[in-house]
């Protein structure tokens, strides 16, 4: 039988379940990676299993997300993150290193491989032709434990690729397009699969830049096969032992397919607040532009900061205008150092920074109010730059040097022809700290900002719950629980950033929960989209969260509610969802024998009346509840 790539990898690693999409698989998952921001959780839950060392073919645990020392909490992270990954066989990269998915995919990413990140942009590796899924933070400890990831089995959208993108337009050009034509639900309980053509066209780099933000289709995944570039690619690395050529087999089949033309894009830009919004750059060409931010996971290597030495060299930047340089890792920026490329971008008045996620995660370099910013990251989110009523373009950097050098948002295709960009200096700055070969005596360094896992009790038989807060479509783990500098810090500590749940939408959120607890959340079509922060169901969780009903949920956000033992419902009449408010009180009586008996049509009663609800969910799934969460249910089994 003729499989595409992601049947022929899952295939390869299926532990249990059978591939039919939808239903419930488990997978060996081959290598992890966590992040700072959701990693110092995930080692506090990688603890409690008891185990001695990981068991995986590599872990790595990588500082990032948040590099801003304002006191002792985050360099207290920093120290706890590095005496983990000794204590328990995991490398460290520490912070100035650069970003997870960019450093991955450079040192880790193998063709062929599995890998589950505590990060929603982990199919950044797709550009190598791994499985790279995004996950919660208890999942990736579970998979560092040996254990397998269970999820939904995808379908598999293959995506044609023809001809050949025209100078300046890149591979942004390429994920904007796909999110122009299917939205931030597109690609929802799908691997979507590059194929055609086309796709030799691209490099290693411009396929992961597509590849990453297929999450913010919502993809399980995205991937590219491994060709000669994957070749050269590894090979520059003084990797080539990694590479093996794969791609689907001849007459493989998909379950949709979609086409897209390389050579009929142009740069287009996604507008705020959605990355789906997205329009030609040139119906955009006007906007007055103040800030322009280059880097994030999705943009920040060699070849997209020397695209922008190149379009900025021998010009300047524009009157007003603040352009920042986030490079996405040390090795980029010392490759674009060895190529000449800094002084083009200092010359143009240009700002660097250092390696890592900084303003893409509101740590840092918020615009100011009632400003355009133009950044070439993943996400615009409204409010996660940290400006109230932000207005954040995202686009590839080719239109950001252009819109830098213009002052608004410019076509780039109007700086003349395309500079070639030399080949990457064979440079490779090592920062990363191999795992010990027996870490049993490290000591664990915490800090008093690094608070204990807390305990979370079983599901009771029956369920009272206050309806505490009703929101839209498409809310995001940002609007549920927001990052940025004040409250990144405190990602250690389930008790404060549980005080900040909910904080734009409704700032009492967190003390009506605890004074109405058990409490529940309404919400619209795809719930809890974005991130993959765990908090975003730990928290409201800890605040009194017992049941969370919605039109639909987000892959990732719906497994970390299993993970913490909250009920995700779905309803059956649409209609219920404008008929609920908030302050009304749901009843479940039996819900916990429902639940374990398999059913699922749930019954609740709310002001008197039947409100049909439904729980899809496999029987691990059901028995995770009724623990009170995965860990509750693991503990033991190991
Ligand atoms: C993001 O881009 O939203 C983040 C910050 O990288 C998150 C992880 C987190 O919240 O720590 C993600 O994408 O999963
Ligand atoms: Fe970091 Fe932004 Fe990428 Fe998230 S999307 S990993 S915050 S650079």
């Amino acid at each position: 039988m003729s499989r595409n790539l992601t049947q022929k990898i899952m295939a390869t690693h299926l532990k249990q379940g059978e591939l039919v999409a939808g239903r419930e698989i488990a997978l060996v998952i081959d290598q992890t990676l966590t992040q700072d921001a959701t990693g110092t959780l995930a080692a506090l839950e990688f603890s409690a299993l008891g185990l001695d060392r990981v068991r995986t073919e590599v872990s790595i645990s990588y500082v990032d997300h948040n590099l801003l020392q304002s006191d002792f909490k985050n360099p207290d992270d920093h120290r706890f993150l590095r005496s983990f990954a000794a204590r328990y066989g995991l490398w460290f990269s520490p912070p100035g290193n650069g970003i997870c998915h960019q450093l991955h995919l450079l040192n880790f990413a193998r063709p062929g491989a599995t890998l589950l990140g505590s990060d929603s942009h982990t199919p950044h590796g797709g550009g190598l032709a791994m499985l790279a899924m995004g996950a919660g933070g208890l999942d990736v400890a579970a998979a560092m434990a040996g254990y397998p990831f269970h999820l939904s089995c995808p379908a598999v959208l293959g995506i044609r690729l023809t001809g050949q993108l025209s100078p300046w337009v890149g591979a942004k050009d390429v994920i904007l397009e796909l999110l122009r034509r299917l939205s931030v639900k597109g690609g929802v309980g799908k691997v979507l699969e590059y194929f055609g053509p086309g796709v030799a066209t691209l490099s290693v780099s411009q396929r992961a830049a597509i590849t990453n933000m297929g999450a913010e289709l919502g993809a399980t995944a995205s991937i590219f096969p491994s060709d000669e570039r994957a070749r050269s690619f590894l090979a520059a690395q003084g990797r080539e032992q990694a590479w093996q050529p794969l791609a689907a087999d001849s007459g493989a089949g998909y379950d949709l397919l979609e086409e897209i033309d390389l050579s009929s894009l142009e740069p287009l830009a996604a507008c705020p607040s959605s990355p789906d919004k997205v329009k030609p750059v040139r119906e955009l060409a006007q906007a007055p532009v103040e800030q322009v931010i280059v880097g994030s996971c999705a943009s920040s290597g060699y070849e997209e900061l020397m695209t922008v030495a190149l379009a900025l060299k021998g010009r300047k930047i524009a009157p007003g205008v603040n352009l920042y340089i986030n490079p996405g890792s040390r090795q980029a920026l010392a490759q674009v150092a060895a190529a000449g490329g800094l002084m083009p971008m200092l010359e143009a008045g240009a700002s660097l920074f250092q390696a890592g996620c900084l303003g893409c995660i509101g740590m840092s370099q918020a615009p100011a109010t009632g400003t355009n910013s133009l950044r070439t990251f993943p996400r615009n989110f409204p409010g996660r730059s940290g400006t109230k009523g932000d207005q954040v373009y995202l686009a590839g950097p080719e239109v950001a040097a252009a819109t830098a050098l213009a002052g608004r948002i410019a076509d780039p295709r109007e700086l003349g022809p395309l500079p070639e960009i030399p080949p990457a200096p064979p440079v490779r700055p090592e920062a990363l700290v191999p795992p010990l070969a027996d870490g049993s005596a490290v000591q664990i360094l915490g800090g008093p900002n690094i608070a204990p896992f807390p305990e979370l009790g079983p599901l009771a038989e029956d369920l009272s719950a206050t309806v505490v807060l009703k929101v839209e479509d498409n809310i995001t783990t940002d609007h549920i629980m927001p990052a940025g500098s004040q409250i990144l810090p405190l990602r250690s500590n389930i008790p404060a950033i549980s005080q900040y749940v909910f904080q734009a939408l409704d700032p009492d959120f967190a003390k009506k929960c605890q004074a109405s607890a058990p409490a529940a959340v309404v919400g619209g079509e795809n719930y809890g989209q974005g991130s993959s922060r765990e908090h975003a169901a730990l928290a409201p969780r800890y605040l009194g969260v017992a049941v969370k009903l919605a039109k639909s949920f987000a892959r990732i956000h719906r497994a970390n509610l299993f993970n913490f033992g909250i009920v995700p419902l779905t309803f059956v009449d649409p209609a219920d969802y404008d008929r609920l408010l908030a302050g009304q009180r749901l009843e479940f009586s039996g819900l916990r024998a429902a639940i374990l008996a398999g059913e699922e049509l749930i019954h609740a009663r709310v002001e008197g009346r039947e409100l049909p609800l439904t729980l899809q969910a496999s029987e691990r799934e059901r028995k995770m509840l009724a623990a009170g969460g995965l860990l509750n249910f693991i503990k033991g089994s190991l």
